[in-house]
């Protein structure tokens, strides 16, 4: 059942998903204080469960996954050092480059295999201050996106993520996962995320994404990094006063949202195969993994293509003049998949 009132079926994103009746009542019913004081108990009952989830002993909760990561940075690095990343990872592409303005660095771009380092190539791509007679910038941080946004909502295996942080280590470098969708990872991946996140200094976890929560990113990590990270959210005007009403949609969807996420990932995957059977289309179905499909049709077609589709109340994203992106929720029902597949199927030139 859709749980909010439309004709559309919206793809765009799984960041467009609505609070339920039930996650609203919860949020009606959250007791809240001044969390700048440090005094709103759901906000603090959210920060522990996060932290307990990925075996860490802090958490903070910030308004996005952009500021979470923002912070990150912000509070492992220090200006002229370095940030080494996936070529095609959302720090770099998608947020407005603030690892420069916000925390003065500069990034290392690392090749991906399907969104998924290597890491050889991370340790490649690592460059120290020290030792270069100053020529080089100081690489002192590693961020891993798992799933990979731009690589098809693909995971990291156990041995790549253990030995992306190992690499991290050895050259005294930081380790971070913007973990958006990690939840989604950990299911398609079999690891829990305590797993996922052992070796690893901080993580960004979403609730806005897939898990249906409205606003809202927890950054997690040691009590040292998060003492830091917590000036640093004030610095950036994170801090959220009685904000127990959004952690309480948090909780809710951390208790209620993460068990049925395999639902997104099995549409997905319908989807995915239907299109690659069609002649306009091209779906590399190996890196659909989790809740997302990127779909290549003719050349420069893509904005005509999501027109069209728009007509008949089907949205998705252009990703480039020749890709469009798909991604499934839990608004998504499986008449949606069944009405998209017959759009791309008419939408066809
Ligand atoms: N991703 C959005 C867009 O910004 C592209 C989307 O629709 O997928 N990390 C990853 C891997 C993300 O995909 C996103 C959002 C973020 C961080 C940022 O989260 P917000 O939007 O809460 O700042």
């Amino acid at each position: 059942m859709r749980h909010y009132p439309s004709e559309l079926v919206d793809l765009r994103s799984d960041t467009v998903t609505q609070p339920t009746p039930e996650m609203r009542e919860a949020m009606a019913k959250a007791s809240v204080g001044d969390d700048v004081l440090g005094d709103d108990p759901t906000v603090i009952e959210l920060q522990e469960m996060v932290a307990d989830i990925f075996g860490k002993e802090e958490a903070l909760f910030v308004p996005s996954g952009t500021m979470s990561n923002a912070i990150a940075i912000r509070a492992q690095t220090e200006p002229g050092d370095e940030v080494i990343t996936e070529r095609y990872s959302h720090i770099y592409v998608y947020e407005g480059g603030g690892y420069a303005a916000l925390s003065g660095c500069s990034i290392a771009l690392v090749p991906g295999e399907g969104g998924i380092m290597d890491p050889a190539d991370v340790e490649a791509s690592i460059r120290k201050g020290d030792g270069s007679l100053g020529h080089y910038p100081n690489g002192s941080m590693i961020c891993v996106e798992n799933t990979s946004n731009r690589g098809g909502g693909t995971c990291y295996s156990k041995e790549n993520l253990d030995g992306i942080a190992k690499i991290a280590r050895e050259n005294n470098c930081r380790s971070h996962i913007d973990g958006a969708r990690i939840f989604n990872a950990s299911i398609s991946s079999s690891l829990s995320p305590k797993r996922m996140a052992r070796e690893y200094d901080s993580i960004s976890v979403c609730l806005s994404k897939g898990l249906g929560a409205p606003v809202g990113s927890v950054l997690v990590g040691s009590t040292e990094t998060l003492y830091k990270a917590h000036r640093w959210r004030k610095m950036f005007g994170g801090g959220m006063r009685q904000a127990g009403v959004l952690a309480a949609a948090g909780i809710y969807s951390l208790e209620n949202n993460v068990h049925r996420l395999s639902e997104d990932h099995d549409r997905a995957m319908e989807i995915a195969t239907a299109l690659d059977r069609m002649d306009s289309y091209e779906v590399d179905l190996e890196q659909v993994q989790t809740n997302m499909v990127y779909v290549k049709c003719d050349k420069g077609g893509a904005e005509a293509l999501i027109h069209r589709l728009d007509k008949m109340g089907i949205q998705a994203l252009t990703i480039d003049s020749s890709t469009i992106r798909i991604v499934t929720h839990l608004h998504i029902t499986d008449d949606d998949v069944q009405r998209t597949i017959s759009a791309l199927e008419s939408a066809q030139p």
